[in-house]
């Protein structure tokens, strides 16, 4: 690798409980309960104290005050694959070709703002997966820049990662400086995103630079095995759901 992972970043992280303190409870299962704060004991009202000759007592025990805090609730979306990329990449073009979601899709950088899922669906046997598109992340994702936590929190539910990458590099930005970023900034954000699967997807390969490009990448990171597809196109899209469903199955298996 050509950059050092473990570099200091250059302010501190805020990390995935944010700065705002510690995490309390994490709610992941369908029905699961927490109680932050207990309510106070119970009073007594006057009927309690009535007896035979004081049938309306004048007086009654008060409840005591139940807990307080201030507390941050954080929404995490939960979905099998989650798909992180540069503005741009194409992960909105890659989501409508695989799913029925339709995301906004246009060649200006952050279209899509707030978190997207779309089903994946396998006729054959009627398999489902569930992909969510992020918006797009820049250098400095992690401290906030562009539009920061407010998605990578998302990514955290995801059992497998799908970094995107513009392979033309139309932007004018090369795919392995927008790769290296993209790890940095997951590891940035939270170093435990660079142990879950991940697989990098070539797109754009319909143009003429993209062909070269892909060659120098191989070159450059040997051990990243890379899908090249066109999701404008629609071209490697079986490909790829394959890929994401064998991804997904074998993540299963591991966590088992
Ligand atoms: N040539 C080519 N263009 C593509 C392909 N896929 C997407 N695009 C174009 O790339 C631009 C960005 O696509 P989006 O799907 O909106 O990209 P995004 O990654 O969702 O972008 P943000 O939501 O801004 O992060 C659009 O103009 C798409 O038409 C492809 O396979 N080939
Ligand atoms: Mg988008």
């Amino acid at each position: 690798m050509e950059y050092d992972l473990a570099a200091e970043p250059e302010e501190t992280a805020p990390g995935p409980a944010g700065d705002k303190g510690q995490q309390v409870a994490d709610l992941t299962q369908h029905g699961q309960q927490f109680v932050l704060c207990k309510g106070g004991r119970g009073g007594l009202g006057n009927r309690n104290f009535a007896t035979a000759v004081r049938q309306a007592p004048r007086f009654a025990q008060p409840g005591e005050p139940g807990e307080e805090g201030e507390f941050f609730f954080e929404l995490r979306i939960i979905a099998d694959v989650g798909l992180v990329g540069w503005p741009n990449a194409g992960k909105s073009t890659l989501l409508t070709a695989i799913s029925r979601a339709r995301p906004k899709v246009a060649a200006y950088p952050f279209t899509t703002l707030t978190p997207q899922v779309g089903i994946v669906e396998y006729p054959k046997d009627y398999h489902r997966l569930t992909v969510c598109d992020v918006p797009g992340l820049v250098e400095g994702a992690h401290r906030n820049v562009g539009l920061g936590h407010a998605f990578l929190r998302h990514i955290q539910r995801c059992k497998i990662l799908v970094l995107l990458l513009d392979m033309a590099g139309t932007d004018g930005r090369a795919p392995w400086d927008d790769y290296r970023q993209l790890l940095k900034e997951l590891e940035l954000y939270d170093p435990a995103l660079l142990k879950r699967p991940r697989y990098v997807v070539a797109n754009k390969m319909d143009e003429p630079a993209a062909e070269a490009n892909l060659k120098t990448f191989k070159r450059k990171f040997r051990k990243a095995p890379v899908l090249p597809i066109a999701a404008g196109f629609g071209e490697g899209i079986d490909k790829f759901k394959r890929l994401i469903r064998d991804a997904v199955a074998k993540a299963h298996s591991a966590s088992a």
